[in-house]
């Protein structure tokens, strides 16, 4: 049946066909399947291909391995666990290493966030979060508030919630119609304003009275819930302007909107606390979290809720179930046993404050782009830089694909979303790793066209 395939749509010439069957995610497929781009090994800061190159991970893997690659302390939990209890029914059942988990996030989390969900992945974290929001105001007799609003250039994963919330045209426009009944706020970057800050943009608090603009046309009575990262990643390194996020919160409290920061990206210390929330100082009422959750080594998500929203769900007969949700792999034995072997292993080694400390060699080396060719704006914070390049005309994309290309030639991996390159390091790295992951871009953005 597929023989009659239009030109230009037949597998490419000289591709090797045991690469074929893969339908790879989130990945240009011909392109890398004519020029593979395989990893085979990895330890601490390093992977190595097949053939042994050697190249520094300057992206944590997808923000998720905070702590470098192949810890033992995490190797070997998951080894020990997999022969001790490889699987336990997560609904009317239970582990200790669930509970154990669950008591050891609440103590790094904010205070108040005291009660934890789990789920497999951040996509799954978001829909959680969002079903949360919905389930609790209609518990508590305000039925009326379905409404949901996330914001434009917001990333909450791949599902038909997240993507409803989120602002990212392309993962957007393919699926009809999404959910109804959601709105989004403005995105906050303004390059105008705002371009070469040093950490969190000056300009631009303002821009969340956005929320009272959307209160003023929906009524506060129809909206559940604000989700937002507090720093958004994906979408392209996009700070939260200096106050912005304190008003945010202060519009939610007037209004009973409940506040959802997705910190996928930003939880386990990416922005040099446990939590962006404790970094910037405004608490959430939900929070969703994974990736760096197990250091990336087996899938895991959760949410954090404020015990008065679980509270909340606690009353009716004993016997049945409160919250009619769960996956069957929430709270996994392995996934259990690998994030309190990296919670061990963040503890040891300070990491979760490690990216306070190097904040500013960090911030120092990423603005020493300024005025290298192509740059028009450099963005940091904590562990993360965004390198901002003016696009090709007519090529959107292809000038930060070229030094994603470039760089990995060169033994170091960036990511890049449009035309910005995104930095996310494990957090043990040291200075001469950060030398040489600007001093790689830099000379790709001097070989490139
Ligand atoms: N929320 C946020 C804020 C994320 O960054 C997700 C949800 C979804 O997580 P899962 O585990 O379902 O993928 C994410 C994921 C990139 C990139 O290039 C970032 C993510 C995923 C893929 C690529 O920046 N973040």
């Amino acid at each position: 049946m597929y023989n009659d395939l239009p030109a230009g749509l037949e597998a490419a010439p000289g591709v090797d066909p045991s690469l074929d069957a893969y339908w790879m995610p989130f990945t240009a497929n011909r392109q890398f399947k004519k020029a593979p781009r395989m990893l085979a090994k990895a330890s601490g800061m390093h992977f190595w291909t097949p053939d042994g190159r050697e190249v520094l991970d300057a992206i944590a893997g997808l923000w998720c391995v905070n702590a470098g690659h192949a810890r033992p302390r995490i190797v070997e939990a998951i080894r020990q666990q997999a022969g001790e209890l490889d699987y336990a029914p997560p609904f009317q059942m239970g582990h200790p290493k669930a509970f154990e988990l669950a008591e050891r996030l609440v103590a790094l989390a904010p205070a108040g966030l005291d009660k934890v969900f789990y789920t497999n992945s951040g996509s799954e974290s978001v829909e959680t979060a969002l079903k949360m929001a919905l389930a609790y105001h209609r518990v508590r007799g305000e039925g009326s508030r379905t409404r949901l609003i996330g914001r434009e250039r917001g990333y909450h994963g791949v599902n038909f919630g997240g993507i409803s919330v989120g602002g990212m045209v392309a993962n957007r426009k393919m699926f009809g119609h999404l959910l109804g009944g959601v709105d989004h706020l403005r995105h906050t970057l303004d390059l105008s304003r705002n371009a070469y800050s040093v950490g969190l943009p000056p300009h631009g608090a303002e821009l969340a009275d956005d929320l009272e603009r959307l209160i003023a046309l929906h009524d506060a009575s129809t909206i559940a819930a604000v989700i937002v990262e507090p720093v958004a990643g994906s979408a392209g390194v996009l700070l939260p302007p200096q106050g912005y996020l304190q008003r945010l919160r202060e519009i939610c409290d007037r209004h009973g909107i409940l506040l959802i920061f997705d910190e996928v990206i930003t939880g386990f210390g990416r922005t040099g606390a446990p939590f962006a929330a404790q970094r910037l100082g405004v608490t959430p009422d939900l929070m969703t979290v994974a990736k760096g959750l197990t250091n990336g080594c087996v899938p895991m998500g959760a949410v954090f809720a404020r015990s008065e929203i679980h509270d909340v769900f606690m009353q009716g007969p004993e016997h049945l179930v409160e919250f009619f949700h769960g996956y069957t792999y929430s709270g996994h034995p392995l996934a259990c046993a690998a994030a309190l072997g990296t919670l061990d292993t963040y503890a040891e080694e300070g990491l979760l404050t490690r990216g306070a400390e190097l904040e500013g060699y960090f911030a120092e080396a990423v603005h020493s782009l300024r005025g290298a060719p192509h740059v028009i704006d450099l963005r940091n914070y904590g562990l993360v830089g965004g390198i901002e390049l003016r696009p090709i005309d007519g090529q959107p994309g292809k000038r930060a694909f070229d030094v994603f290309l470039d760089c990995w030639e060169h033994g170091v991996l960036i990511r890049t979303t449009g035309d910005i390159i995104a930095l996310s390091p494990p957090l043990i790295i040291e200075k001469s790793h950060i030398d040489r992951i600007v001093g790689t871009i830099a000379d790709a953005l001097k070989r490139i066209a």
